[in-house]
């Protein structure tokens, strides 16, 4: 007997807004229908032509994951830190007590797209040394599972495959590509939520066979059912598949700062603008490439 397959709660559209400076985004978690899907703070899926970007700002208390669908991304921050990422590259950056930054399309190009994840931070890792794992699109690991199913394992495991991202707090994280046709079961932890995001394609998931189209987040029933089971039918379909750990924990953002108390949040405020406790470099920094 096969295991019983997580359902879809629910599934919400995502329209383009206007976002940072000239920016486009279609927000999935973080919309106010999906506010804090706990461990997740936001998912972004962002157009940016040559002239926009998310100039200077900074960021404490949780982890920001850029991936790359099309088109380059520059970023610099204020510890000297920079790169450029690209087609299927990602950053997974650890801000803990402190990052000032700037993400910005490469100016020669014509349009950058691409998807950009919030991850909270428990508790003991908020006030951590910031950290940045780069991973090239050929660095990223992947399992094919069968004939026209592709799977990006960005964090977390599947069909075997394990990404080498470390996670403070536990989370998966897969790209896939499924040509027609084509059904995929995908093991989770039971303890974890979850939710599909689709860019491309309709898929059909668990063992009623909901619906999803494309730009739709399809949040994931949390029955602790250990698989969840996704089909395409007439046409391919390219989705991500986010899953996490819940913190529990009381989250307090104000903007680009989360935290567990206002407290916190009125003392991050202060770091930022003296320029303390991580924020010593936003002192008199301003970035070259915004
Ligand atoms: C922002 C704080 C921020 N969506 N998608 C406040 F951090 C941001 C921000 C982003 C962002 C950056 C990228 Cl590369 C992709 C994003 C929000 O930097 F826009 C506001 N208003
Ligand atoms: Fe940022």
């Amino acid at each position: 007997m096969t295991a019983a397959s997580r359902s879809i709660t629910r599934a919400v559209l995502s329209r383009e807004q206007a976002e940072g400076v000239g920016a486009r985004v279609r927000r999935s978690i973080g919309r106010p229908e999906l506010r804090n899907h706990d461990p997740f703070l936001m998912l972004d899926e962002f157009n940016v032509d040559k002239n926009g970007g998310f100039p200077d700002h900074p960021h404490r208390g949780f982890e920001t994951v850029t991936y790359m669908l099309e088109g380059q991304f520059q970023h610099e921050d204020f510890a000297g830190h920079k790169g450029t990422i690209g087609p299927g590259d990602l950053q997974w950056m650890t801000a803990g007590r402190g990052i000032v930054h700037s993400e910005m399309p490469v100016k020669s190009q014509t349009r950058a797209h691409g998807l950009q994840l919030w991850i909270n931070l428990p508790k003991e890792h908020k006030m951590c040394e910031p950290q940045y794992q780069e991973l090239l699109d050929k660095e990223v690991k992947r399992a094919r599972p069968e004939e026209g199913v592709e799977i990006k394992v960005i964090a977390g495991q599947s069909h075997g495959v394990s990404s080498q991202v470390y996670t403070r707090t536990p989370t998966m994280y897969l790209d896939i590509k499924m040509d027609k046709n084509k059904t995929v079961v995908q093991t989770i932890p039971a303890s974890f939520t979850g939710f599909i995001y689709t860019l491309k394609g309709t898929i059909f998931v668990g063992d009623n066979a909901f619906k999803g189209e494309a730009h739709h987040t399809l949040t994931f029933s949390e029955d602790g059912a250990e698989t969840v089971k996704i089909t395409t039918k007439e046409e391919s379909a390219h989705f991500v598949l986010i899953a996490g750990e819940p913190l529990r924990e009381p989250i307090v953002q104000h903007g680009p700062f989360v935290m567990n108390s206002k407290e916190e949040i009125y003392s991050t405020i202060r770091d930022y603008h003296s320029g303390t406790n991580g924020f010593e470099h936003a002192r008199d920094w301003s970035s070259t490439i915004a």
